[in-house]
């Protein structure tokens, strides 16, 4: 992922199908070659990507996780550290397609794109799917309520106990998993798009609480003040997440592990987490086995 990431580079999703399509086409249509990466090709995802010089990258466009900048940059705590190793092993380049979360193991699994860095928090059925890289970043969750909490909406308890509560989710996101973990009714889910639309959602009084990671809703907070962020939910799992790759692609994962490792040394790993407002400790602290057994 270059600096200079071209807006042509960054497709969104349906972009990304059809371009994906004539070039999926293109490659399966070439005896030599299958789809990059896949189990197959004539080549492994590793020497296909320092060839064709990048990695495609799904990405959502949640800062501070992931952030398309107004020239069509892709940058965010995930995208950002995914480029860094991407670099040390001889990978220049890095697409970015956004795509809502609950395509990303899809858009994975059907190679519209190599690889999600998004912030996709490791759980039981995640992990199930995709082969993580060790934990890039620790995170908590909170909810956007409106001025003063009137409702006290602080725990996922505290939505179990009042089935008058609407709660605004991304459809798919680890949020939206929680709540269907604890059994919450249908009736209490508001599925929204996005950031913006969640908070819309809480403002017009559709929803009673937008669930979102907290960094995410603080990210928004800069824009609207007209909401408040309650602390860290206590009764949610530790979210964590790395980069999420094809489980076919496992030797890919091997040699990130080992530059990620090396990486996560360094005081520019520290720095660069810092300015997203993570705290590089707490991903060392932590290993992907470990977040692969939150539940949902
Ligand atoms: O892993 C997920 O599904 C969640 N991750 C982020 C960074 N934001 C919301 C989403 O639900």
């Amino acid at each position: 992922m270059t600096n200079d990431l071209s807006r042509r580079a960054l497709l969104r999703g349906v972009g990304a199908a059809a371009l994906a399509a004539p070039l999926a086409g293109w490659l399966t249509g070439c005896s030599r070659t299958a789809v990059p990466g896949t189990a197959g090709a004539g080549q492994d995802l590793l020497t296909t990507a320092r060839k064709q010089g990048y990695l495609r990258v799904g990405i959502a466009n949640e800062p501070p996780y992931t952030k398309v900048e107004s020239d069509g940059t892709v940058t965010g705590a995930e995208p950002d550290v995914l480029r860094e190793v991407c670099k040390r092993l001889g990978i220049k380049d890095v697409q970015g397609i956004i795509t809502p979360y609950a395509s990303m193991i899809p858009g994975l699994k059907a190679n519209r794109w190599d690889v999600i860095a998004a912030g996709l928090f490791m759980k039981q059925s995640r992990c199930a799917e995709v082969a993580y890289s060790e934990p890039v970043i620790v995170s908590t969750e909170s909810f956007a309520v409106k001025p003063g909490n009137p409702k006290n909406i602080t725990t996922v308890a505290s939505v179990l106990a009042n089935p008058q509560l609407k709660i605004a989710v991304l459809p798919g996101g680890f949020e939206d998993g929680i709540l269907k973990t604890a059994k919450l009714p249908d009736a209490q889910f508001v599925k929204v798009d996005d950031g913006r639309s969640g908070i819309e959602a809480l403002r017009s009084g559709r929803a009673d609480a937008f669930f979102l990671p907290t960094l995410s809703l603080t990210a928004l907070r800069a824009k609207d003040t007209d909401f408040d962020i309650t602390p860290a939910v206590g009764d949610a799992p530790r979210t964590g997440s790395g980069a999420a790759f094809r489980p076919e692609n496992k030797a890919f994962v091997d040699a990130y592990n080992k530059e990620l490792a090396a990486f996560k040394d360094t005081p520019q790993f520290a720095a660069l987490l810092s300015k997203w407002g993570f705290d590089a400790q707490a991903a060392k602290g932590v290993t992907a086995a470990e977040l692969c057994k939150n539940p949902g």
